[in-house]
């Protein structure tokens, strides 16, 4: 297995897709969209187009559809939910279809969606991607941060060495570019103490002054579910 690490959407080769893609956005969208899936969601659709999003979920029957949608951290008015993943409770997301668009998260999963195989994870579900990983043994595998609007994020790139340093330490990967290493030793070094990290990420202090404390101390936890979205047509988890 071959991993490489991109730090933004922006970042990856053009004209190419891997074998297997893990979109990343710890804040929030893909903490978001495996709590809603663990919590009995139908599915998740992204869209990165918030008129698309509106337009598509019309034809769904209401009572089966929640709209979330977030720019700038806020909920977007018009929609059921924003981004938080607190608000994806068993009583309301149960048997229903989440259409969501996030700022950056969303975009992420889209620039990876003709990949063979598309999964979303964040730090709450890191050891289902993991092990996803160690049983499928897929060739090529891009761990894709979210960002924000193009630039690196710590939180997203400490994800993503919290995956590969997890299989680092299981199998024989091959480190397919200097970003591996540059995310494992993030990882290594703040493992113990991620909340205080996401207190010095630009997003965690953006959500910070947003009020969402509550938010940045759920989305720190590791390995809390074992939910895996894996993306069944484009855009679907
Ligand atoms: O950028 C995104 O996709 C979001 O996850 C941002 S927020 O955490 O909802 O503000």
């Amino acid at each position: 297995m071959r991993l490489f690490v991109y730090h933004t959407p922006e970042l990856t080769p053009p004209d190419s897709v891997p074998d297997c893609a893990i979109a990343i956005d710890v804040l929030r969208a893909t903490t978001t969209i495996a709590t809603a899936l663990n919590a009995g969601a139908e599915a998740v659709q992204v869209f990165s187009d918030m008129e698309k999003l509106m337009l598509f979920s019309e034809e769904w029957q209401p009572d089966l559809r929640l709209r979330a949608g977030e720019r700038g951290g806020a909920k977007v008015t018009g929609c059921d939910l924003g981004n938080s993943p607190l608000d994806c409770t068993p009583e309301r997301v149960q048997g229903r279809r989440l259409f969501i668009s996030t700022t950056n998260g969303t975009r992420a999963l889209q620039r990876v969606q003709e990949s063979p195989v598309v999964l979303a994870a964040a730090l709450i579900n890191r050891q289902a991607a993991v092990q996803y990983l160690l049983d499928r043994q897929p060739e090529n595998v891009w761990l894709l941060g979210s960002g924000w609007e193009g630039s690196f994020s710590l939180e997203d790139t400490v994800c993503a060495g919290a995956i590969a340093s997890a299989l680092a330490d299981k199998a024989n990967v091959d480190m397919g570019n200097d970003e591996v290493f540059g995310a494992i030793a993030l990882y290594r070094q703040w493992q113990d103490n991620l909340l205080e990290l996401f207190h010095h990420a630009s997003h965690g202090q953006r959500l910070l002054r947003l009020d969402c404390l509550e938010d940045l101390k759920y989305c720190a936890q590791t390995d809390i579910l074992d939910v895996l979205p894996i993306q069944r047509e484009a855009g679907v988890l």
